[in-house]
């Protein structure tokens, strides 16, 4: 998981790129919606051809011919509209003719369709990720989102924040500026969460919610990262915590919840773990984040003694 190191402070940014962001984030709201309309009119034809489904990192890990077709569609629309940019795609990784570079150059982190296996079964719960970052996403600990837009396509929505500026959801009905819950209370804490595609990363991460479970009021597992952080942005649920997941699926989403107020980092997944995405209000950030480190900590080191 690639993550904005907090020992390492963003770059201050220039008043000329402070001055283009709202101009940016119109675009990345433009773009999402665009992607998650393109997503919404195709899917039944697109599935019902021949070869509309892979499989990647294992059986359960799937990407449809529209994740594909949905990505090719922003890439395009990044070429004309922000010729020079790098991107980073998660069905196209990183153009490699824009190396990485330092300053203020962009970089636009795209997850087509996150919560693709939704999206396959017909659920709603799925998201377009657009997000514009600083530094580099290919390497952790290098990246900070200074725009970003999760589309919701079955409700023609869309999540949106820039630095600075705020987070607000948008639609037919108008747009709500958005803030995160007050839980101060762990026990008190709707927490979502997800799981891995890999059986092994889904056994540990079962066990650690058995430490955590008892801890916090509930929890929902929705199945699109990018949603649920933008669920904390609007106090849908208090709090996200994740581990394994990847900067596609978390850059916009990412900037959406830290603008509504809410408290976003990574914490430690355990050793030898790709560290885990927390996102919840200040005030039950330290009970937060301690309960799920120990939790990955020790379901890591259950399972290392049992394979043994
Ligand atoms: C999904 C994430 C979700 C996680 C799923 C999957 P995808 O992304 O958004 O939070 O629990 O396992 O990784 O694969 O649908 O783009």
């Amino acid at each position: 998981m690639n993550r904005p190191d907090p020992a390492v402070a963003p770059p201050s940014l220039s008043e000329e790129l402070r001055a283009a962001l709202p101009e940016l984030r119109a675009l990345a709201v433009d773009l999402a919606s665009d992607a998650g309309r393109l997503v919404v009119r195709e899917r039944a034809a697109a599935l019902a051809g021949s070869g509309a489904v892979d499989t990647k990192s294992t059986a359960t890990d799937v990407v449809t011919v529209m994740d594909r077709r949905s990505e090719q569609h922003l890439r395009g629309r990044l070429a004309r509209e922000r010729p020079g940019e790098r991107v980073l795609g998660e069905e196209e990784g990183v153009d490699v003719r824009h190396q990485a570079r330092e300053g203020e150059a962009l970089t636009w982190v795209l997850d087509p369709i996150d919560g693709t296996v939704n999206y396959l079964y017909g659920s709603s719960e799925y998201a377009v990720s657009v997000a514009a970052v600083l530094g580099d996403p290919t390497r952790a600990d290098r990246w900070w989102p200074v725009v970003g837009a999760v589309a919701h396509p079955a409700t023609s929505r869309v999540f949106h924040a820039h630095l600075g500026g705020g987070a607000a959801l948008s639609g037919p009905d108008g747009s709500t500026d958005l803030t995160c819950s007050s839980a101060e209370r762990l026990d008190l804490t709707l927490l979502s969460t997800g799981f891995g595609y890999d059986a092994a990363v889904r056994r540990e991460q079962a066990r650690a919610l058995v430490e955590i479970l008892p801890e916090v009021r509930d929890i929902r597992r929705a199945g699109s990262a990018a949603l649920d952080m933008c669920r904390v942005a609007a106090g849908l649920v208090d709090a996200y915590a994740e581990r394994g997941v990847h900067v596609w699926d978390v850059a916009a989403g990412w900037l959406v919840a830290a603008e509504a107020g809410a408290q976003v980092s990574t914490w430690d997944g355990g050793p030898s773990r790709p560290r885990g995405v927390l996102a919840c209000p200040p005030a039950v950030y330290p009970a937060l984040e301690a309960l799920v480190s120990r939790a990955y900590a020790h379901a890591c080191r259950v399972l290392e003694t049992s394979d043994r």
